[in-house]
C-alpha cells in the first residue's frame, strides 16, 4: 500500500474530485464515506490527504481534509486569497441594484476583491465614465476591461500573480472568456448571451482551479444572478464603504443606522436605500432562523472504538446512501469528458 500524499482539489463534480499532487500528478479521487458521515464535504481549493493511490490508473481516495483558511458559500470554494468580481457593462446590461448586491456579497467575505467591468468594447466612452464616477462615489475603483480587445488585461493580470483568485459574477459576463485569454491552453467553454432575455446561458457548470503562468491560480465558477446575503443584520453596515468609511461616526454599538435618534451616520448617499432594504431582509431571515432553531434536527450519539461518546448531526438517510454503480459511472464520464475540453 502506498503512503498517503497531500494534494489540492482542483475540480469537483458530484462524487469525483480532481486532485493535484506533486508525487503522482493529477489523481481522480472519490472521498471516503467517513468524511460525509461526519458532515465534511470536500470543496475545490481544499488541501487533502489522498490514500489508496493506484499510480497506474491515477486513482485515489480522499481520506482527510486539512483545516481550511477560509471558505465561501457562493461559489463554494476553500482557501482563496482574493475575489475577482466580474460584471459586464453591456450584454447582460449592468443594473445598479444587481451590481450593488454583488458588491455587498463580496464585502461580506472579508476577503480583498477586485472589481472588473467587462465588454468595454460594447459601450460608449460616456457610459463608462458615468459608471466609474458612480462606483467611485460608492467607494470602488473598477478596472474596465474587454476580453475581446484585450483592454487593461495586463493590468488585471498583474493583480492575480502569486495569488489564488476566484472569479465570481453573473452568467454571460465573460468569466470563462477572461480565463481563456489569461491561460491560452484552458479552452473553457463559453456561451453567447440569449437574445430574448439578454441573460447568460449558465455555460460553466462547475468550479475549477487553473494555474497561471505568473504563479498563483484562478478559479472559474458558474455565474449566478442573485447573490445570497447571509449575515447578522448588524454586520451589514460593514459591507458598505459609505458607512464604514465614516470612521465609526455612530456612538451606539447596536445601532441600525436607520431611525435611531442621535445616530450620527450620514444617510445622504445613493445606496442608502439598498442598505435599508437588505437590513430588513436580513432581519426577517434572522427571525425565520430563530423559529426554525426551535424545531431543528437533533444530534445522535455514537460510541467510538475507545469507548468515548461522540455526537454527530442526525442526518437525512437518503443523502448518504451510496450511489449505484451506474450512477457513479455517469458522474465519472462527466468529469473526464471535461478533461478533453481542457
Ligand atoms: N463583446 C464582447 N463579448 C464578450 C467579451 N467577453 C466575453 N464576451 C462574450 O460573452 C459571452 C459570454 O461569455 P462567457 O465567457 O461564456 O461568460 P461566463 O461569465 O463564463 O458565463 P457563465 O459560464 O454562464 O457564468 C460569450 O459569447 C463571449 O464571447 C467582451 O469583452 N466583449
Ligand atoms: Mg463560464
Ligand atoms: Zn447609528
Amino acid at each position: 500500500m502506498l503512503r498517503e500524499v497531500l494534494g489540492q482539489v482542483t475540480a469537483a463534480q458530484a462524487n469525483f474530485y480532481r486532485v493535484a499532487t506533486s508525487a503522482y500528478g493529477e489523481l481522480l479521487c472519490t472521498s471516503r464515506a467517513r468524511l460525509k458521515k461526519t458532515g465534511q464535504w470536500v470543496l475545490v481549493g481544499d488541501q487533502v490527504l489522498v490514500e489508496e493511490i493506484d499510480p497506474a490508473s491515477k486513482r485515489g481516495a480522499i481520506g482527510e481534509i486539512i483545516p481550511r483558511r477560509n471558505q465561501l458559500d457562493q461559489p463554494p470554494i476553500a482557501n482563496v486569497d482574493q475575489l475577482l468580481l466580474m460584471l459586464a457593462l453591456a450584454e447582460p446590461a449592468l443594473e445598479i441594484q444587481h451590481l450593488s448586491r454583488f458588491l455587498v456579497k463580496a464585502e461580506s467575505t472579508k476577503l480583498p476583491f477586485i472589481l472588473a467591468l467587462n465588454k468595454a468594447d460594447l459601450c460608449e466612452r460616456q457610459t463608462i465614465d458615468d459608471w466609474q464616477e458612480k462606483l467611485h462615489a460608492w467607494g470602488y475603483q473598477p478596472i474596465i476591461i474587454s476580453t475581446t480587445t484585450g483592454q487593461n488585461l495586463s493590468e488585471l493580470k498583474a493583480h492575480l500573480a502569486h495569488k489564488i483568485t476566484v472569479i465570481t459574477g453573473s452568467s454571460g459576463v465573460g468569466k470563462s472568456s477572461l480565463i481563456n485569454r489569461l491561460i491560452p491552453g484552458a479552452h473553457l467553454a463559453t456561451g453567447s448571451v440569449a437574445q430574448r432575455t439578454g441573460r447568460g446561458r449558465h455555460t460553466t457548470r462547475h468550479i475549477q482551479l487553473l494555474p497561471l503562468d505568473t504563479g498563483g491560480m484562478i478559479a472559474d465558477t458558474p455565474g449566478f444572478n442573485q447573490p445570497n446575503l447571509e449575515m447578522k443584520p448588524t454586520e451589514l453596515a460593514q459591507c458598505f464603504p459609505e458607512i464604514y468609511r465614516q470612521n465609526a461616526a455612530c456612538e451606539f454599538a447596536d445601532c441600525t443606522h436607520q431611525d435611531e435618534p442621535g445616530c450620527n451616520i450620514d444617510k445622504h448617499w445613493e445606496r442608502y436605500e439598498h442598505y435599508v432594504q437588505w437590513w430588513q431582509e436580513l432581519q426577517e431571515l434572522a427571525i425565520l432562523k430563530q423559529m426554525q432553531g426551535r424545531c431543528d434536527v437533533g444530534v445522535k450519539y455514537k460510541q467510538d472504538g475507545m469507548g468515548q461518546r461522540r455526537s454527530e448531526p442526525k442526518l437525512a438517510r437518503h443523502k448518504y446512501r451510496s450511489l449505484s454503480r451506474r450512477r457513479q459511472h455517469q458522474e465519472l464520464d462527466l468529469l473526464t469528458a471535461d478533461d478533453e475540453s481542457i
